[in-house]
C-alpha cells in the first residue's frame, strides 16, 4: 500500500539508506478523449447548460447531492477513531479501522458498530478509547449503547464481521485486531458476551478483514480471517528520512507474509481451524480484504483475498474441505505486466449482468485499481480501462469499496473510499495527498462511468478513509453508507438519489440453510426485465454490511415475481408473487410467502 512513497517497483531500501525518494513524475498521458467529468467542466466553463447532456443518473451539477453527509450534530455519532499515531510510525496505526451496519436488536433498523485502536505492545491508550455500538433511534439519530451492550473491545481493533453463527436470529459480532480477535455472542437482550476463548477464534497475530460464509454447506456460517504481516514492536524498522530524523510508515514489503485462517463452525459454539494443509494454509500472503462469492457457479462459496505487495489469492472451493488457489491461472493475482500490486479493499458482483461474479481490487496510487471481468471457465480479464476505473484511480489509494445499486435502477454501481496510508506522503510527492476524495461510479448498461464530479457534497471533499459499509439506515430503500476515517470521525452518508425509482427490500431468513442465507441466488422480474443477484458476503475493507438486499425496480411500480434459490443444504427454490413494492419484506425459507418486516 505504500508504493508511491517509495517509488513503486523500486526496492524500498533507498529509504533505509536515508535518501529522499525522488519526486514523482507527472503522468497525464490519458488524454485521448475527455472524460465526462472533464467534458462537464469544460462545458461549465463555456457556459453550456448541463441539461444538454441528458445525464442518466438523475442528478445535475448544482442540484442537490446524490449523498448528503449527516454531521455528528445531526446523527449523535460523536465517537472518533484514535489512530494512536506515534513518532515511530508503527504500521498498525495507519491501517485501521472498520465499521458495520447491523440490526443488533432486531427492530428492523440498522445500528452501527465502529472499531477503534486499543492497548497493544506499542500503545497504552488513556480512558475512553474504545469501539462503539450506536443504536438507531429510527429518527435519523443514534444513541451510544456500547457500555450496556458490552462491546467496547479493548484490543488494537482492525475490522468487524457480523454474522449469526449460531442461527438464533441474533447477529453476532467478530472483531479482528492487531493482537487477539474477539467474538461477541448476541444475548438478545441488548447485551453481548465475549465467547472468544470458548469458540477458539482468538487468532492472535495481526488480522484484518474477515467474512462469515458456509463453505461446506452444512447450514452453519464458517469464518475466514485475513492475516496481514508478521509484526511486533521488536520487528519494527526505521523507514523514513535519516537526515530529517523523520519516520514514515514502512511499505509492508519490509515484513514477512503470513497465512490466513479458516475456521469451521462445529455447531456447538466452538470452531476448528481447518486451513492447515490446504491451499489456504499454504498461501503466504499479506491479506487485507476478502469477499466470499461463487465465482464458478457450482454452489460452493469461493474466496477472493487482496494481498498487499504480494499476489492476490483466489481460493476455489473444491468441496469436502479442499481449496485450490488459482489466482495466477485466473489472471487476478498480478497486474497485466506481471507485478504484484498493493491490494487492499475487494468486492464481488455481477456488474454487467452476464450471470457471472466479477471482482474488484483497490490498490495504491500509480498502480490503478482492478476491475476483473469474469470471462467464464476460470478466466478473468481486467477491464478497469474500459470502465473509467483506471484513469479515475491512477493517483489514489483505495480501501473500503462496495458494489451496490444506489439509484435503484437495477444495476449495481460502485462506491470507493480512498486515502494514502502515509501521512508524510506530501513531503516527498507533489501529486499524492494524504487525504483523498471518494469516488462514485454509475452503471449504465453494464458499463461503469465515473460520476464523482457531479455527485456533489461529500464528493468534493477529501478524507483519510479506510473502512466502508453500506446499509439503509433510514429504511427509505435507498442504500446509505458509512466510512471510517483513520484518526478522525466517521462519515455517515445519506442516499438522496434515485427519486422516482421503485424498490423491494428483502430480508432472507434461512431455515435449513444458514439463517443469514449467505449464498442465496435472488432472481426477479420487473417490467419484463429479469435480473439476478448472488448474496455474497464480506467485501470492502475491515467492514460489514446491511444483510438485507434491496432490489432496484427502476420506474416499474410493480415487481412481476421474485425467486429465491436457497443455498445448500436446502437447495430449495421458491417463487414469490403478489408483492407490493417500496417496502421491506421478510422471506422465510419454506414459507412460500413474504411477510412485512
Ligand atoms: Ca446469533
Ligand atoms: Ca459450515
Ligand atoms: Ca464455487
Ligand atoms: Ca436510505
Amino acid at each position: 500500500m505504500y508504493a508511491s512513497a517509495y517509488n513503486y517497483g523500486q526496492p524500498s531500501f533507498t529509504n533505509l539508506r536515508g535518501k529522499r525518494p525522488g519526486r514523482m513524475k507527472t503522468r497525464r498521458s490519458f488524454r485521448a478523449a475527455p472524460s465526462r467529468r472533464e467534458f462537464l467542466r469544460l462545458a461549465a466553463a463555456a457556459g453550456v447548460s448541463p441539461f444538454a447532456f441528458n445525464l442518466p443518473f438523475g442528478n445535475l451539477p448544482g442540484a442537490s447531492s446524490l449523498f448528503e453527509e449527516v454531521p455528528a450534530t445531526g446523527s449523535g455519532i460523536t465517537w472518533q477513531h484514535d489512530n494512536a499515531m506515534s513518532p515511530e510510525r508503527y504500521l498498525p496505526e495507519t491501517v485501521g479501522a472498520g465499521c458495520a451496519f447491523l440490526d443488533y436488536d432486531n427492530d428492523g433498523w440498522m445500528d452501527i458498530y465502529l472499531v477503534n485502536s486499543g492497548p497493544c505492545d506499542f500503545y497504552k491508550p488513556g480512558p475512553g478509547i474504545r469501539n462503539a455500538l450506536y443504536k438507531n433511534n429510527r429518527d435519523g439519530t443514534f444513541t451510544d449503547v456500547t457500555e450496556k451492550a458490552g462491546v467496547a473491545g479493548n484490543t488494537f481493533g482492525m475490522g468487524v464481521a457480523v454474522g449469526d453463527y449460531d442461527n438464533d436470529g441474533l447477529p453476532d459480532i467478530f472483531v479482528t485486531s492487531y493482537g487477539r480477535c474477539i467474538l461477541y455472542h448476541n444475548n438478545g437482550d441488548g447485551t453481548f458476551i465475549d465467547v472468544t476463548d470458548k469458540a477458539g477464534v482468538a487468532a492472535p497475530g495481526w488480522t484484518t478483514s474477515a467474512v462469515w460464509f458456509d463453505y461446506d454447506n452444512d447450514g452453519r456460517l464458517d469464518l475466514f480471517v485475513c492475516s496481514f504481516v508478521d509484526f511486533g514492536v521488536g520487528k519494527h524498522v526505521f523507514c523514513g528520512d535519516n537526515k530529517l530524523g523523520k519516520h514514515y510508515y514502512c511499505i509492508p514489503r519490509m515484513f514477512k507474509p503470513t497465512s490466513s485462517l479458516l475456521f469451521h463452525n462445529n455447531g456447538d459454539g466452538t470452531f476448528r481451524e481447518v486451513s492447515a494443509g490446504t491451499d489456504i494454509g499454504k498461501a503466504m500472503g499479506k491479506g487485507l480484504g476478502v469477499v466470499a462469492s461463487d465465482v464458478n457457479d457450482d454452489g460452493l462459496m469461493d474466496l477472493f483475498v487482496a494481498n498487499d505487495t504480494v499476489q492476490n489469492f483466489l481460493f476455489i472451493n473444491r468441496g469436502k474441505g479442499r481449496w485450490e488457489e488459482t489466482a495466477l491461472a485466473s489472471e487476478v493475482g498480478f497486474s497485466a505486466n506481471g507485478q504484484p500490486r498493493s491490494g487492499m479493499g475487494v468486492d464481488a458482483a455481477d456488474f454487467d449482468g452476464d450471470g457471472r461474479q466479477d471482482l474488484f481490487v483497490a490498490n495504491v496510487d500509480q498502480e490503478m485499481f482492478s476491475l476483473y471481468h469474469n470471462d467464464g471457465n476460470g478466466f478473468f480479464s481486467d477491464v478497469a480501462h474500459a470502465n473509467e476505473v483506471a484513469r479515475a484511480t491512477r493517483m489514489l489509494s483505495g480501501w473500503g469499496l462496495k458494489f451496490f445499486d444506489y439509484d435503484n435502477d437495477g444495476l449495481v454501481d460502485l462506491l470507493l473510499a480512498n486515502g494514502h496510508p502515509d501521512d508524510m506522503v506530501e513531503n516527498y510527492s507533489s501529486q499524492v495527498k494524504y487525504k483523498e476524495p471518494l469516488l462514485l461510479f454509475h452503471n449504465a448498461g453494464g458499463k461503469l462511468s465515473d460520476i464523482s464530479a457531479e455527485a456533489g457534497g461529500p464528493f468534493t471533499r477529501s478524507f483519510p478513509a479506510r473502512g466502508l459499509a453500506v446499509g439503509d439506515f433510514n429504511n427509505d430503500g435507498r442504500i446509505d453508507a458509512i466510512i471510517s476515517n483513520n484518526g478522525a470521525a466517521p462519515l455517515l452518508l445519506r442516499n438522496e438519489s434515485g427519486r422516482g425509482n421503485h424498490w423491494l427490500g428483502l430480508k432472507l431468513q434461512g431455515v435449513n440453510c444458514n439463517r443469514d442465507a449467505v449464498g442465496a441466488r435472488i432472481t426477479w422480474s420487473a417490467g419484463g426485465v429479469k435480473r439476478s443477484r448472488l448474496k455474497n458476503n464480506g467485501g470492502s475493507y475491515l467492514s460489514s454490511h446491511d444483510p438485507r438486499e434491496v432490489l432496484g425496480l427502476g420506474t416499474n411500480a410493480r415487481v412481476d415475481w421474485v425467486e429465491i434459490q436457497w443455498p445448500q443444504p436446502s437447495g430449495r427454490t421458491e417463487r414469490f408473487t403478489d408483492l407490493s413494492v417500496d417496502k421491506y419484506v421478510t422471506m422465510v425459507e419454506g414459507k412460500g410467502r413474504a411477510e412485512a418486516l
